[in-house]
């Protein structure tokens, strides 16, 4: 039987992220993606501006209306959310989750250290939540160090093992801290109770917006297409990476726009 994902995140018109990315990626793996819009944006909030509609008091309904259809899931993966959504997923979560639904979330709330524009730390309070009903969390070192009140410091080495335990000790079954850099390499580190180990390649030195998303969109088809962690792992890291060297051979601006992930989908068709 097909698989099927419920996605629940933004749709910003422009600026490859969230919904953009996730339908078509995952599409791609013959997986029907449902998605559950939180808000309507011009386009994501790395740009200088933006028009902002709200759906917050319209996500519940739209789940209910479900009640009389298929609403069964073999997914739900949770992307960016805006401020005061945190408690609609978890209850969008405990309704519609059985026993074969994988919860899969990916904070994405900061980078580099700091909050994403129009975030606080009440965000973040909210964010934690939703880290004890993941089977996978998907976040980089600035919001696995803000959901586990660590300090964003690079120069500590253990940081990595640190946040991952403390993420693992508030209740995320399995734990994939993403864009970490060692050396020349960037790798992800896979960490849960019972196995650990990092997978990565040679580092491009290039910032792309929404590279989290493309990523976290390809390992959620990934695992609900049966892979195991590692296979999972390593073909949602090398899908993002063909993605970037895609757009840098092209010389275009993925730093707002994204990368071209369209030029790398035949990566995850291929059986
Ligand atoms: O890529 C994460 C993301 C998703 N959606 C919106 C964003 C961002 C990051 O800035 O602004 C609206």
């Amino acid at each position: 039987m097909q698989k099927r994902i419920l996605t629940i995140q933004d749709y910003s018109a422009m600026g490859r992220c969230s919904l953009t990315v996730a339908l078509p990626i995952i599409s791609s793996m013959e997986i029907e993606c449902v998605g559950l819009p939180t808000a309507i944006l011009s386009n994501h909030t790395a740009f200088p501006s933006w028009e902002f509609v709200d759906l917050t008091s319209h996500m519940l309904d739209f789940v209910n209306k479900w009640d009389n259809f298929n609403n069964s899931f073999d997914m739900i993966y949770t992307g960016y959310l805006a401020k005061g959504q945190a408690d609609v997923v978890l209850k969008i979560i405990s309704k519609l989750r059985e026993n074969k639904t994988k919860i899969l979330i990916d904070p994405a709330f900061a980078d580099g250290g700091k909050l994403y524009p129009g975030f606080d730390l009440n965000h973040v309070q909210d964010m934690k939540k939703l880290v004890c009903v993941s089977n996978y969390l998907v976040p980089n070192l600035s919001e696995a160090c803000f959901l586990t009140d660590t300090e964003y410091d690079l120069s500590n080495e253990n940081i990595h093992d640190e946040v991952c335990n403390k993420l693992l000790q508030m209740g995320a079954k399995n734990v994939i801290l993403t864009g970490i850099k060692k050396g020349d390499q960037v790798v992800c580190l896979f960490k849960n109770n019972d196995e650990q180990f990092t997978y990565g390649s040679h580092n491009l030195n290039k910032k792309f917006h929404g590279t989290g998303d493309v990523f976290a969109s390809a390992l959620a088809g990934c695992i609900t297409n049966g892979l195991n962690n590692l296979d999972a792992i390593k073909k949602a890291h090398d899908f993002t990476t063909l993605a970037m060297e895609k757009t840098i051979e092209d010389k275009v601006d993925g730093i707002l726009y994204g990368p071209e992930f369209e030029k790398a989908l035949y990566l995850l068709n291929r059986k």
